[in-house]
């Protein structure tokens, strides 16, 4: 039968821009009560008399105050901490061998998509900054339904089944006597809970690696962690795993640097995401696959279903086949950023689950979760949740109903409705599950196939540059100096001798133990009551790759400066050939600030004014990614008497970020700390990013290598 329009439902295929029927702006309109009763006086309640007492009939009033009362609603559990934007996903190229899924088919398409950024443990209005995964959930309103790919910024979890997220949830957040600390790992439930979960080994691994304080959300790559499906027009499926690739490359920020930013700009990556969209320096990311055929799921040493697990890029290669922008800010924080649902159970046809009990679990938690944050059932009428194709069932009512659903019927079966609506074949765009055989036994247990914890933890450590071992191991050691528990400590270290002799004893050094030469005995509660704790016992199984390049941020693209923050220092009687630098600093796509003594206008040696953008004392060199000190005597003679202004070089320097200085601003240099490693000729500290007289091409060159790691081979300077 022909498909009818069912006269029942009235739910039209709308644009997403159009989705949001009450969005006003408030200009050039009236103020009015929310029943649209024009308010004359928004400034004085209703009195009995001129100092009297305020009347219960002030409806204005109470509708105004109850309206704030209910303002909030409960923050996400995990992931409360969140920035936002909207964009598009551009497909390269069909792969009808694959997936049947239309967005992944049409390279005519451009799929609008809404991508939320998060960190985990902290709540809604903590620190960008924190030691932490980042969320990297992104929702597709495609033409075939909404498809959610809710991913983090690392590609494995901390364990291997969803029974035990609420536990490691617990652990890692704010302790519950005394709700500290506020979004970070470094306390003693966390490492505790962890010495007892043998298989968090590879997550710690890249959870106190930089990757944890990305420099920005829009330098980070992103993973759907879990091995899903994808399902051609056959039937045929295909097992897959889902990267997003940053196209500025993925860069982090310095331990030291991270927790200061916290304080000078807790908003960073917030803002820093924010400002890039606003200035049309759009973020970008290629969407990758990892695809491996059906028959070959036994062929890895590791579990494909695994989520402790990655598959090395040089086992299988990824395959990038779109590109996702993110174009536009949103309007309003709460209605899009703070109301978005997201779900990995949002699937279209061509793409399915695994088994993977991590997922599985997650399947249910997502739209349960809504229930409370979001109020109700009908979440998903939510502007920023609505699907652009059109939506028609027989649910009703509940809690904040948006949609009027005309007509008798709300059932099916119908004859009354003329059979509205109708399912749909599969021809016509109808999903069905992947047809997986399952011939088992219901039984509680781990497989096998899920018990080495250790091989990719090392091969994660063994893939670091040596910049990247030492940030691990001072992660490591600055999280476990803060574990009050020595046997805490001990047993965390235990764990890490199976990951790398040499890192454990570099981190039992730094907290004054002995590194242990055996891991300690499975405690109970680490493996089922009934079960023999051997079944549990760890195996280490040999990998096929024992570095992947891959994994180390040391190789990533550093071959642009765009949208990177670089500070001038100047002062009144700059040289004004400051002009030249700037212009061939922004030419590349940075963005200049000039940093003074107080706000307002200095003026160059050519009597030009130059509008300062921040003073020293609210500026920081944390919120920076390379600094230059331009010439003019008078200029560089005032920063020298600025303490502000060498702090601000010391700290840039022991960050390892690219510092250039012209002719007359090495003065400045000289007075400070950087001195102590410059050689008589100035020239030899190009290598390690110092530019001194050196051409704009020597500091974009040097901007764009992000960062000096091998500075923090000298003593670090005090900042
Ligand atoms: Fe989530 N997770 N999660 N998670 N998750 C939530 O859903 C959950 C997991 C992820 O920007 C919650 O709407 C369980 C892995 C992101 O709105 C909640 C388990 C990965 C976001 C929830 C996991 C994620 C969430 C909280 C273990 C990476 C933020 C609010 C089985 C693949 C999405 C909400 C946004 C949010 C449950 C594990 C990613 C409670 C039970 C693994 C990016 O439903």
């Amino acid at each position: 039968m022909a498909a009818k329009k069912n006269p029942n439902q009235e739910n039209d295929n709308k644009k997403i821009e159009n989705l949001a029927p009450h969005t006003e702006d408030g200009t050039g309109e009236f103020l009015t009560t929310n029943q649209g009763l024009k308010i004359n006086d928004n400034q004085n309640s209703l009195k009995a008399g001129e100092r009297g007492a305020t009347l219960l009939e002030d409806f204005i009033l109470r509708e105004k105050i109850t309206h704030f009362d209910h303002e909030r609603i409960p923050e996400r559990i995990v992931h409360a901490r969140g920035s936002a934007a909207h964009g598009f996903f551009e497909l390269y190229k069909p792969l009808p061998q694959y997936t049947k899924a239309k967005f992944l088919n049409d390279t005519s398409v451009k799929t609008p998509v809404f991508a939320r950024f998060s960190t985990v443990a902290g709540s809604r209005g903590s620190t960008d900054l924190a030691r932490d995964v980042r969320g990297f959930a992104v929702k597709f309103y495609t033409e075939e339904g909404n498809y959610d790919l809710v991913g983090n910024n690392i590609p494995v979890f901390f364990i291997q089944d969803a029974i035990k997220f609420p536990d490691l949830i617990h652990a890692v957040k704010p302790e519950p006597h005394n709700e500290i600390p506020q979004a970070a790992s470094a306390h003693d439930t966390f490492w505790d809970f962890v010495s007892l979960m043998p298989e968090s080994m590879h997550m710690i691994m890249w959870a106190m690696s930089d990757r944890a304080i990305p420099r920005s959300l829009r330098m980070m790559e992103g993973f759907g962690i879990h091995t899903f499906r994808l399902i051609n027009e056959e039937g045929k499926s295909h097992f897959v795993k889902f990267h997003w690739k940053p196209l500025l490359g993925v860069h982090s920020v310095a331990w030291d640097e991270a927790t200061k930013i916290s304080g000078k700009d807790p908003d960073f990556h917030r803002r820093d995401l924010w400002e890039a969209i606003e200035n049309g320096a759009f973020p970008e990311w290629e969407f990758g696959i990892q695809v491996i055929p059906e028959e070959d799921e036994h062929k890895f040493p590791f579990d494909l279903l695994d989520p402790t697990k990655i598959i090395p890029e040089e086992t299988v290669p990824v395959q990038r086949i779109g590109k996702l922008t993110l174009n536009r800010n949103p309007d309003n924080f709460f209605a899009e950023t703070e109301q978005v649902a997201f779900h990995p159970g949002h699937l279209v046809p061509g793409i399915d689950f695994s088994n993977d009990p991590l997922l599985q679990g997650r399947l249910f938690s997502y739209t349960d979760t809504q229930l409370s944050r979001l109020g109700g059932p009908n979440f998903h009428e939510i502007p920023i949740n609505r699907p652009i194709s059109p939506m028609h069932n027989n649910q009703r009512d509940g809690h904040m109903r948006q949609q009027i659903n005309k007509g008798q019927v709300s059932y099916q079966p119908n004859s009354i409705g003329g059979g509205c609506p109708f399912q749909a074949k599969v021809a016509e765009g109808g999903f069905t599950s992947y047809e997986e055989r399952i011939d088992a036994r219901k039984i509680r247990v781990r497989s096998k196939s899920f018990m080495d914890h250790f091989s990719q933890a090392t091969l994660f450590y063994n893939s670091q540059s040596e910049a990247e071992k030492n940030h691990i191991v001072e992660a490591l050691s600055f999280e476990l100096s803060k574990v009050e528990r020595e046997e805490i400590r001990k047993r965390v270290l235990g764990l890490l001798t199976q990951v790398d002799k040499n890192l454990v004893a570099k981190v039992a050094d730094n907290l004054g133990m002995q590194a242990p030469d055996k891991p300690m005995e499975p405690v109970n509660g680490s493996y089922p009551a009934d079960a023999d704790p051997k079944d549990y016992e760890p195996k280490a199984i040999k990998q096929d790759v024992d570095k992947s390049e891959a994994l180390s941020m040391a190789k990533t693209i550093k071959d642009t400066i765009k949208t990177r923050q670089i500070a001038f220092l100047a002062n009144n009687g700059v040289d004004a050939a400051i002009v030249d630098m700037k212009k061939a600093l922004e030419s590349e796509g940075a963005q200049v600030k000039i940093i003074s003594l107080k706000l307002g206008t200095i003026t160059d040696t050519s009597g030009a004014a130059i509008k300062v953008d921040q003073p020293f004392y609210s500026a920081a060199s944390v919120l920076f990614d390379a600094v230059y000190v331009p010439g003019g005597e008078k200029s560089v003679h005032a920063l020298k008497g600025e303490a502000n202004a060498i702090h601000f070089l010391n700290e840039a320097y022991r960050h390892c970020k690219a510092i250039a200085a012209d002719a007359e601003g090495v003065e400045l240099v000289y007075a400070s700390y950087i001195s102590i490693n410059m050689p008589a000729d100035n020239k030899n500290l190009a290598k390690e990013g110092v530019i001194i007289d050196g051409s704009p091409a020597d500091f974009i060159k040097a901007i764009a290598q992000h960062r000096f790691w091998d500075r923090e081979k000298e003593s670090k300077v005090p900042s």
